[in-house]
């Protein structure tokens, strides 16, 4: 299994930034506790090491402010000395609130921490060792959120605003540039620093000195303040509503519903939150017009019209109506972020790649970040947007496989920025991989179907219609079913079984029992035909058997289920078999499994055959189900080749394939030169793609 070894290489990661009670993003860098990390990282250990996990997220929560606020940082007392800003210039140490037995930051970050506890739960093998952590953690995120709509939401709406852009999570991000730009640097004290990041990574990609003098500048305003939220609030020249802050609030409110009720405590207060939030977010953030979500200017009471990845999460929070969420999608799938299908391109950049001041490799203002792709995959899938989540899926991790486990990567090459072994990298890739990987391995119960089952025989009688006609109706048929009942490659195998378009489908199959419909007038009609045939076949017997889980349920599903032609039986094996005579590569990417691994299921018209399986075979070839990682000189493909070893006889015929439908130029040109390439073989989902 090879996605197991980048799987450890992660791990590794982890290892490495693992202090004994919590994880450091990255030991140089950011050698403390940081808020949202841990949110991130813990999700990454509830897949493997539950206890780390827990460690992960009471360690932060026990330096918790009296007031619920969740600090940004949490000091290491042992590696000060490393980083800027640290305690002696937060003097958190001036609030009544800060805790005593933690040294920490004054400000607060996206809350992520509820959405990650119920995550921990979900992926708990055994739940009920869990509940202690569960009841210990619920009061203290109520706490956490409690702060917020009491202190951050001053129009008691459900909006809430930040303080800092630190306190977004995306520091120099471009939405942030019209408030900075109001405080005048020439005009305003600010306080002497240095600045110790510029000298870890290359200042290229950085924010710049003048971003620091206003970050430092607004932390000033903090502590003089004691950290008093209401004179913050009078005094503050940045406040703002973040789109991206509010949806993963929401989805945390969401999250609180949910675990409330595993440990039969009152919801009702997070359900409150979580309507009155995504309500005033939706009626007030986004634009129609440029089909994005912006974040709000508190002080001039104005949209902040930039736009950057934050404007899609309120697909995360699942706050868009469906509306927005389809205009949402034209955005996100637009050259502006990126585009399925488009060149050069890798998950979605953090800014609208067709701005002027857009840069492909400084921090938040353009680069790919894992959290905020991994969160808009989460997003797509929520709403059902199941090809480009699919497609997310991959670079997300893809990224870290072929580059590294960086903080985040360049938008066009996906060369890895910023600092290496970057803890969520790894924690959010390991949460992918372990989703692919236990689909993969799954053990289905099968039961027998004895001999052999003929699906197509319901009483004997001739038909009366010409062989012509029982064809049309069963192209016309196919094609309704496919079209009406499928979508990206899931099927609803329940709403066929009731459709009329079903009964008639079955109707007009049992009249091929005894016709000769063999006839065809050209090559690529009999091909049409038979691709066709098979995928309906499958379709058939997953409703007539009711297979509910997977076609593995079945023992014999490929060779003894079957439909009559003119007196003569054909299996989905003997089908493939017919198939191999046209000797034509691209046909086993048209054939569908009923898996969520095979290709999703298609209508192949007669006279568009050509083009149709071209279609098919590229997007196969740019699917999850190949991985082309030019760094480690590797490919990690699908079963799919290994058991169509008729038209795929030796690695060279897989590599030629591949390299005709791949997309990028990187990786086509790492096929066109390596004779060298390792193939492996990706585990093949047999779940049902209902
Ligand atoms: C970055 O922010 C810190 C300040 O919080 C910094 O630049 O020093 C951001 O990427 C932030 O989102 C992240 O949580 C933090 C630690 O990884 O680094």
């Amino acid at each position: 299994m090879p996605i197991q070894d980048y799987i450890e290489k992660a791990k590794s990661v982890l290892d490495k930034n693992w202090t004994g009670e919590y994880t450091v993003p990255s030991v140089h860098l950011y050698p403390h506790q940081w808020n949202w990390d841990s949110g991130f990282i813990a999700i990454g250990y509830s897949r493997y090491n539950m206890e780390r996990a827990v460690k992960e997220i009471l360690h932060l929560f026990d330096a918790q402010w009296e007031n619920g606020m969740l600090p940004q940082i949490v000091f290491n007392k042992k590696a000060l000395g490393k980083y800027f800003p640290e305690p002696d210039f937060w003097r958190t140490d001036l609030s009544p609130y800060a805790p005593k037995n933690h040294l920490t930051s004054g400000i607060t970050m996206p809350p992520i921490h509820g959405y990650t506890v119920l995550k921990m739960f979900e992926n708990a093998r055994e739940k009920d060792r869990l509940i202690p952590f569960l009841k210990l953690i619920y009061p203290k995120l109520i706490k956490l959120h409690e702060y917020l709509y009491l202190e951050r939401n001053p129009d008691d709406n459900g909006l809430i605003y930040i303080r800092h852009p630190w306190e977004s999570g995306m520091d120099n991000s471009p939405m942030w540039d019209p408030i900075l730009e109001r405080i005048d640097i020439t005009k305003v004290k600010i306080p002497e620093f240095q600045r110790k990041d510029d000298k870890i990574i290359d200042p290229e990609q950085r924010p710049k000195d003048i971003d620091y003098k206003r970050y430092i500048y607004l932390v000033d305003i903090f502590r003089k303040n004691r950290y008093d939220e209401k004179k913050i609030f009078q005094e503050c020249p940045f406040l703002a509503v973040d789109p991206l802050f509010n949806s993963i609030l929401c989805a945390s409110n969401e999250a609180l519903v949910q675990i409330a009720e595993i440990i039969d405590e009152d919801y009702k207060k997070p359900e409150e939150w979580f309507l009155m939030t995504a309500r005033a977010v939706r009626d007030n953030l986004f634009s129609s017009e440029k089909k994005i979500f912006f974040a709000y200017d508190y002080i001039e009471k104005k949209l902040i019209e930039v736009e950057t990845a934050a404007g899609f999460m309120p697909l995360f929070g699942g706050i868009a109506s469906t509306q927005q969420a389809l205009k949402l999608y034209e955005k996100l799938n637009s050259l502006s972020f990126c585009r399925l299908g488009e060149k050069n391109c890798f998950a979605i950049p953090n800014y609208d790649k067709k701005k002027k001041d857009f840069s492909s490799f400084n921090y938040w203002r353009g680069p790919i970040w894992i959290n905020i792709n991994w969160m808009l995959y989460q997003g797509l899938l929520r709403y059902k947007f199941k090809q480009k989540a699919e497609h997310l899926e991959i670079t997300v991790m893809e990224l870290p496989m072929r580059f590294g486990f960086y903080e985040y990567f360049d938008s066009f090459t996906g060369k890895g920025y910023g600092t290496k072994d970057f803890s969520w990298t790894a924690a959010l890739f390991i949460d992918l991989a372990y989703d692919m990987y236990e689909k993969g391995r799954k053990e289905w119960e099968t039961r027998s179907i004895g001999k052999s089952i003929i699906l197509n025989i319901n009483g004997e009688h001739i038909p009366v219609e010409d062989e012509e006609e029982i064809k049309r109706d069963f192209y016309c048929l196919t094609e309704k079913i496919i079209k009406n009942f499928s979508k990206n490659g899931s099927v609803d195998y329940d709403r066929i079984r009731l459709s009329p378009e079903y009964k008639l489908y079955q109707n007009t199959v049992s009249k091929f029992a005894n016709k000769d419909i063999l006839k065809f007038k050209s090559e690529d009609e009999e091909k049409a035909f038979w691709i066709n045939l098979y995928n309906m076949l499958v379709i058939d017997s997953i409703i007539r058997l009711n297979i509910r889980n997977s076609v593995k349920e079945v023992d014999g599903f490929f060779s003894n289920i079957k439909y009559r032609i003119n007196g003569k039986d054909y299996s989905l094996d003997d089908i493939r078999e017919i198939l191999r005579k046209f000797n034509d590569k691209r046909v086993p990417f048209a054939l569908v499994k009923g898996t969520n691994s095979s290709p999703p299921l298609r209508f192949f018209k007669r006279k568009n055959i050509n083009r149709l399986l071209e279609i098919a075979a590229r997007d196969f070839i740019r699917s999850p189900e190949v991985i082309v990682l030019p760094e480690d000189n590797r490919i990690l493909i699908s079963e799919l080749f290994r058991w169509n070893d008729y038209y795929f006889k030796n690695k060279d015929d897989i590599i030629q394939f591949i390299k005709k439908y791949v997309k990028d130029d990187i990786k086509k040109d790492f096929l066109n030169k390596n004779d060298d390439i390792e193939l492996r073989y990706l585990l093949y989902d047999w779940t049902l793609n209902g």
